[in-house]
């Protein structure tokens, strides 16, 4: 295989709302480059991305693939990005190293959502983004009115570097705005169509002007009267698309006739910032923060941004070369877990098939494989010249559920089934919650959840069962009570008494349990105080209205009796538990509740909606705030109200808005409430 080095790279991530042509647009430039010779459909799973077991199953991508194309002498390392918004991770993981974004949309008129998250995360990591308006093919298509609904949203910064020229739904060609040439799929120059030519007029014109932008220097010459050349508004797009100010928009096919794609190849050689040229990348050396520019002077460095667990090579991690080179049989030292590591396995990949290199260079992207300690973020350098990339921000899981098997026994098969998977995705996690015993699997959506059960059972053979987590309630006391407990078995054997007065009250001095020993006189023997202490510590982990933990009781023994013979501990421990059950109970015993404090981000057209959906799940609202057309609500809600809340605030935003949430406190469950907590305990415990 040739070398590539930076300047002849390009590394492209297809990203955007679900199921707009990004896995058939990479399939389609794999083929227009020969790199296949069979073209592949996600409708019937033969794609080269969308490989796996479950993207086949659901004509889907799930996970992050890529594979890389040959142009002229270029390469393009392309990845290919899931869509739907569960499987965010993925797009962070290909924006860590791509160097350009390319937002693929439908020609249908409108801004998708998934498309409209896409360049707000690009616009906030200052990664330079073009939009490819796909499908013109389709039946009741419109490039214009696309390029229009995305002029609404961002204004003069979308600017039209192509117009396709259409012949009904078929694609014949397109023109080039830049040169003002038009050319037919297959590259030949033609005349630029009569109805294009005012259009062309207009997108030229907003092109120069954008492109004067760039410099000082082309600004004077526009202004100076005086015509740009070709080169000159290239090079002024160029630079301002690494800028992140404009958005230059073109247009296509990916599956179908006119798939021709020489624009979009030739466009990204020209404007496309090579690795060299893109967002510098942050990291530390020596504790200083520095940024990098990708350059092959110095020893190798290199980011891993994605593992995937592949069935022959295990644990395939891919990654980017952002220093020097990397060779086969070379030492790279691995910054966070401070060992070095020996490559014997390098790659190039394209959808499941790795092809083996001898070397990397500094701006390429490949693969690595028999690493024994590195996994996804991690730094790998040469091991005498050492730095550390800034990590990657992955999104925070936000919703979770308990985790159980439907076959007997096979817990542990699911959970390790599911730590081998955290490999591949970094955004869910397991917990477990030592109060309901319950292991928890965190994640970003329900259908990354779902996917992760069926891989557990298609990889591990293990079968999970997800199922609505308990809350984590707690009981307390609100009255003062006394009570008597007594325990005597004297028939029989050996006898068996102790007998104890307690007062049980609320307020505890560490919150959860205070013990006062106040008996006098010798009612009960010394020796049997710390008994009846014990009872009570036994007791407290299972509150009177369920089997939730008692908590902030105080507990004062102050009087009792004793037998001369048959006082002993068991007989006093037990009498505390009587004390403890009947007390408590006649003293007003409420449930407390978990409340979560929950921070909203929504366009601010939703906030009526969100404030009036948190009303009713008993919240309250702490502060709203609007800023450049976002909402931010700030509210509190008990945890039961807003379990599936990430399901819930996807389908009222439509995928809009996004929440973080913390544990603040206990808070006395209402009345209202307490019968459905108490209806649950006693089912389970038919169960
Ligand atoms: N007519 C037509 N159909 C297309 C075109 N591009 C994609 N499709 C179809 O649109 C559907 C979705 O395409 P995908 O390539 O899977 O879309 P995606 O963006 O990768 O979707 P996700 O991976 O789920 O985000 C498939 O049925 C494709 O055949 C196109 O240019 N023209
Ligand atoms: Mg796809």
């Amino acid at each position: 295989m040739a070398v590539f080095h930076n300047d002849k790279i390009r590394n492209i991530a297809l990203i955007g709302h679900g199921g707009e042509g990004k896995t058939s647009l990479l399939e389609a430039m794999l083929f227009k480059t020969k790199m296949i010779d069979r073209l592949g459909k996600v409708d019937d799973g033969s794609s080269v991305s969308d490989y796996d077991q479950e993207e086949v199953a659901r004509k889907m991508s799930i996970s992050l693939s890529m594979a890389y194309a040959q142009y002229k002498d270029y390469k393009f390392n392309i990845l290919d990005v899931p869509g739907f918004f569960d499987f965010e991770g993925e797009m962070v993981s290909a924006l860590e190293v791509a160097d350009i974004a390319i937002v693929v949309t439908g020609a249908n008129g409108s801004v998708p959502v998934g498309a409209e998250k896409a360049l707000e995360y690009c616009a906030e990591h200052n990664i330079a983004t073009m939009i490819w308006v796909n499908g013109v093919n389709k039946e009741n298509s419109s490039f214009d009115a696309t390029v229009a609904a995305y002029k609404d949203m961002y204004g003069a910064k979308v600017l039209e570097i192509e117009l396709p020229i259409m012949d009904g739904t078929t694609l014949k060609g397109y023109v080039d705005v830049i040169s003002g040439v038009a050319y037919d799929n297959n590259g030949n120059a033609i005349d630029v169509p009569a109805n294009l030519q005012d259009k062309l007029e207009e997108a030229k014109g907003a092109l120069i002007e954008a492109a004067a932008e760039s410099s000082e220097e082309l600004l004077e010459k526009f202004f100076g009267g005086e015509d740009l050349t070709a080169e000159e508004i290239a090079a002024g797009v160029k630079t301002r698309l690494v800028a992140g100010e404009i958005y230059p928009i073109f247009a296509g096919v990916a599956v179908g006739a006119g798939c021709a794609l020489t624009g979009l190849f030739n466009h990204l050689i020209e404007l496309c910032p090579s690795p060299a040229e893109a967002k510098k990348k942050g990291y530390t050396v020596g504790g200083d923060h520095k940024e990098m520019i990708v350059t092959e002077d110095g020893k190798f460095a290199g980011l891993v941004f994605k593992t995937i667990v592949d069935p022959f090579v295990g644990k395939l991690l891919m990654f980017k070369v952002l220093r020097g080179k990397i060779s086969i049989g070379d030492q790279a030292f691995n910054a966070r877990a401070e060992e070095n590591e020996k490559i014997t396995a390098l790659y190039v990949l394209r959808g499941k098939k790795q092809d083996n290199v001898d070397t990397l260079y500094a701006g390429d992207v490949g693969a690595l494989a028999k690493l024994n300690y590195t996994s996804t973020g991690d730094t790998l350098c040469d091991p005498s010249e050492k730095v550390k990339f800034d990590e990657i921000e992955f999104p925070k899981p936000v919703i979770a559920f308990a985790v159980t098997s439907s076959e007997k026994g096979a817990e542990d098969k699911v959970i390790a089934g599911f730590n081998k998977l955290m490999d591949e995705d970094v955004t869910f996690k397991l917990e477990k919650n030592v109060e309901t015993n319950e292991m928890l699997i965190w994640g970003l959506g329900e259908m990354q959840l779902d996917i992760l059960v069926k891989k557990v059972k298609n990889k591990f053979n293990a079968a999970a069962v997800l199922k609505e987590p308990r809350v984590s309630y707690r009981e307390t006391i609100k009255k003062t009570v006394e009570a008597e407990g007594k325990h005597k078995k004297q028939s029989g054997g050996a006898g068996q008494f102790g007998q104890c007065s307690i007062r049980f009250e609320p307020g505890a001095e560490d919150g959860v349990f205070e013990f006062v020993d106040a008996v006098v006189g010798g009612a009960i023997p010394r020796q049997f105080i710390p008994a009846v202490e014990k009872g009570l510590r036994e007791a407290i982990p299972k509150g009177i209205l369920a089997d939730y933990p008692m908590v902030n009781l105080k507990a004062t023994v102050f009087d009792g009796k004793s037998h001369p013979v048959d006082s002993k501990e068991i007989a006093y421990i037990t009498a505390a538990k009587l004390a403890y059950q009947e007390g408590c109970s006649k003293a007003n015993p409420v449930f407390l509740e978990p409340i979560m404090s929950i921070k909203i981000i929504v366009p601010d057209s939703y906030m009526g909606d969100i404030m009036g959906d948190l009303n009713k799940r008993r919240g309250r609202i702490l502060g709203t705030d609007v800023a450049e057309g976002k909402a931010v609500v700030e509210a509190e809600v008990p945890q039961v109200e807003i379990a599936r809340y990430a399901t819930d605030l996807r389908s009222m935003t439509q995928g809009r808005g996004k929440f973080s949430m913390e544990f603040v406190r206990y808070e006395e469950v209402p009345m209202s409430q307490s019968q459905k907590i108490i209806d649950d305990f006693k089912k389970r415990t038919a169960q």
